[in-house]
């Protein structure tokens, strides 16, 4: 169905790493080619996305010479060029190499902390020649699977100082950097810090320059911790620190599965579409998952589609809930308004406390009222399974 095809101006990235993902597992050999970069991009922009990012190494490998990476960077910049694609956020891999297997900004190893920060510069610079406003802070081996080493404390002061220096850095380097933290309760590590968007907006009002920081949340992270994705993205929008959001999907206690969008968890998904269309997210929509390893280079494009595709047509029964009028007529008879009593609860003040202490309530009655969730709920499962 045509409706449901995107264009650039629905603002779907991907990563260089997720449709680029081979099939890899902690069991198993690749099972899919490597794709090249400008190869990934031309797919891309081929099937209607905005732009693709990524990380230093998913382009230039760790150990490239400086013309190999000049090489890769300019052939990248002409397809970014050839096919209308942008680079919005770029990353750092700061978790594969072995260097980075006891932390990067947090390793007890100041040497490891140091070499992460210079890594991280560099990365920033080809983020920024790439044209990416936005760079993210995935602290996959932030963590540990023992606490003998006595790091917890050490740990949040090494990581604030990296943080507070690499914002330093993009402003004397006068790149314009936006830096999202993304928060994932464990996996490579068995534990890793900062396990929740709570977390990181608590760590955030810590920082020197907190203006510049946000979340970047991801679906699978919270579902893996089998907590309500919906709920900490709401959290994030009323502390104005959404700047970008990861998408895909997730069975609660899993392994990390990064499944295709709304393959799993349909009705989180559907809150979470209206919860960013209500609210008029302006960021971007990345989708953080890759193809099934079952599938071939014709399943990763099925993958790429669908995840796009199901975002719209969730934005479309977003569109459809709000126009309902049984639906609205439900979510009008939820809500119960007193206008007296909202205005003598919305601040304090003497007159109003005293009001509100010798205030006589009918108890039972809150109590036995009922708000008719199930009827709600009901005709949201309808709609969501196009009954409506
Ligand atoms: C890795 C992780 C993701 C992060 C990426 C950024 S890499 O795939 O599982 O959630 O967003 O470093
Ligand atoms: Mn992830
Ligand atoms: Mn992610």
């Amino acid at each position: 169905m045509t409706e449901f095809t995107p264009t650039p101006a629905d603002q779907f990235t991907f990563g260089l790493w997720t449709v680029g993902s081979i099939g890899r597992d902690p069991f198993g050999e690749p099972t899919r080619k490597p794709l090249s970069a400008p190869y990934i991009v031309q797919r891309l922009a081929e099937l209607g996305a905005y732009g693709v990012n990524l990380h230093d190494n998913d382009l230039v490998p760790i150990d490239a010479s400086a013309a190999e990476r000049d090489r890769l960077v300019s052939d990248f910049k002409a397809a970014l060029n050839d096919h209308g694609l942008k680079v919005p956020m770029a990353t750092t891999n700061l978790f594969t190499d072995p260097a980075f297997k006891d932390g990067a900004f947090t390793s007890a190893d100041a040497r490891v902390r140091a070499y992460a920060l210079q890594k991280t510069m560099l990365s920033m610079d080809l983020g920024h020649e790439l044209g990416a406003d936005v760079y993210d802070f995935w602290g996959g081996r932030e963590g540990t699977e023992v606490d003998a080493g006595g790091k917890l404390l050490d740990s949040l002061a090494w990581f604030r100082d990296s943080l507070n220096f690499l914002a330093d850095y993009s402003e004397s380097q006068g790149y314009n950097y936006k830096f999202v933290l993304e928060p994932k309760p464990n996996e490579p590590r068995g534990d890793i810090f900062f396990p929740t968007a709570g977390s990181m907006l608590g760590f955030i009002a810590t920082l020197d320059k907190p203006d510049r920081f946000g979340v970047n949340p991801e679906f699978a992270h919270d579902t893996m911790a089998g907590l309500n994705f919906a709920h900490a993205v709401a959290q994030v929008i009323d502390a104005g620190k959404l700047f970008h959001i990861d998408l895909n999907d997730q069975k609660m206690g899993r392994f990390d599965q990064d499944l295709r969008f709304g393959a799993e968890n349909i009705k989180t998904a559907f809150f979470l579409v209206k919860l960013l269309e209500d609210t008029h997210y302006s960021g971007m929509k990345h989708f953080d998952a890759h193809a099934l390893r079952t599938e071939d280079e014709a399943g990763v494009w099925a993958f790429a589609k669908g995840c796009m595709r199901t975002y719209l047509m969730l934005k479309e029964k977003a569109r459809q809930f709000n126009d309902d009028s049984e639906i609205q007529a439900a979510l009008s008879a939820y809500r119960v308004e007193d206008s007296e009593l909202e205005a003598l609860s919305k601040k304090f003040s003497p007159e109003n406390a005293q009001a509100l202490k010798s205030r006589t309530f009918d108890r039972s009655a809150l109590g036995t009222r009922g708000p008719g969730l199930e009827h709600l709920d009901q005709l949201t499962i309808d709609l969501i399974l196009g009954m409506r």
